[in-house]
């Protein structure tokens, strides 16, 4: 065998052999790269004589040829390969449900909403919001209210007392959020508008009440702030809550120790086929408490209540959550139970504005 037949039955076997591109691009830098077998016998054909450049380089311009073609060819059917299992391994069933990321299945509990929808409602009307602990001292909770010492209305809040500390000091579980805004009016100086949304406890269980619930209660602290800004405050936040264009309200006589006077409210709705309506209907339906802070409260709170007044209001979470959203049952909120909430609850994404709508 020549070394001609010999290089090229090489060199094609290399090309034949190489399973890759950069295989096959080293096979081709090794016969026609600069320092390549082929280009070497190139070189020499200029120390030859005519006659035997003419037979010699007849022979390796055709082994060039040859091994270009089979380069070229390899390369083809490799890039073909390559494209084909590219092809099988990237396959994908477009016919397949998509499956949601954590963001889109998660929901919002309903009283989260409700409760990110009163904090648009009342940021909107110039309202800071105000948190406090969960535990609380007996003096925040009911004293500086103006709770009596051994008055009943201390006893009908169903309080959870912690055992008392070694200074005998009895903690006990907020049973409203109104030490909230105890906190405030020591800390602030009026003018002061706030709303306090929160848990609240009270040792109660039945079909209606859970031992521990929410409040929003709102709180407006000034030098003339009356009964007339409540009301105008009172019907603009509901009328944004229940997304109705106009609400009818109806104010009737209370007691609460914290404030004189004190008001039940109810909204007017219509009750058809088992379905409230807001801002329509005949019948009535009640959902906060409100007055004029008690002067004792004020005092008890740092103001003079010769230089100031306010009002303030309170409202349970859950039974509007319950109203605005249809839900008929207040035991769910409390059951962790996914399918409920994939079917109550909202999407984490589409959080409650004023501008962008505030249920989607
Ligand atoms: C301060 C002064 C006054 C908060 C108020 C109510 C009326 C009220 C209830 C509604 C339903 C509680 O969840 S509920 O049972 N609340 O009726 N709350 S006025 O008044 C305050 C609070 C703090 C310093």
């Amino acid at each position: 065998m020549s070394d001609l037949t010999a290089l090229e039955a090489e060199t094609l076997n290399a090309i034949a052999a190489a399973q890759d591109e950069a295989s096959l691009e080293s096979v081709r830098v090794g016969a026609l790269g600069k320092k390549g077998s082929i280009s070497a016998l190139l070189a020499t054909l200029g120390k030859m004589s005519p006659d035997e450049r003419k037979s010699a380089g007849a022979g390796i311009n055709a082994l060039k040829d040859k091994v270009t073609e089979a380069l070229s060819a390899r390369k083809g059917l490799l890039k073909e390969a390559a494209l084909e299992a590219r092809l099988a391994s990237e396959r994908l069933d477009v016919t397949l449900p998509v499956r949601e990321t954590g963001v889109e299945t998660g929901r919002i509990h309903p009283i989260s909403q409700v409760m990110d929808e009163l904090t648009a409602i009342f940021a909107d009307l110039g309202f800071s919001i105000a948190e406090g602990p969960d535990v609380e001292s007996d003096d925040y909770n009911f004293t500086r209210l103006n709770f009596p010492e051994g008055h009943p209305a201390r006893e009908m809040h169903d309080t959870f007392f912690f055992a008392p500390n070694a200074a005998g000091e009895r903690k006990l579980l907020r049973t409203h959020t109104s030490p909230v805004q105890v906190r405030t009016m020591l800390a602030n100086k009026p003018p002061i508008r706030v709303i306090c949304p929160g848990r609240t406890y009270r040792c109660d269980s039945d079909q209606t009440h859970t031992p521990m619930f929410h409040q929003v209660e709102g709180l407006v602290i000034d030098k003339q702030a009356n009964l007339g800004h409540l009301k105008w405050i009172l019907e603009e936040s509901c009328k944004a809550f229940f997304e109705v264009p106009s609400v009818k309200m109806r104010f009737r006589p209370s007691f609460f120790p914290f404030t004189e006077p004190s008001m039940e409210v109810d909204i007017q709705c219509s009750r058809k086929g088992g379905e409230i309506r807001f801002g329509e209907g005949e019948d009535w339906l009640e959902i906060l408490g409100c007055g004029m802070v008690h002067p004792n409260v004020l005092r008890n709170c740092g103001l003079d209540p010769d230089e100031y007044q306010g009002f303030a209001w309170g409202m349970g979470i859950d039974r509007i959550a319950m109203l605005k959203y249809g839900m008929p049952d207040l035991r769910p909120f409390f059951d962790a139970d996914v399918r409920w909430l994939s079917h109550y609850g909202f999407r984490p994404l589409d959080f409650p504005t004023l501008a962008g709508g505030l249920s989607g």
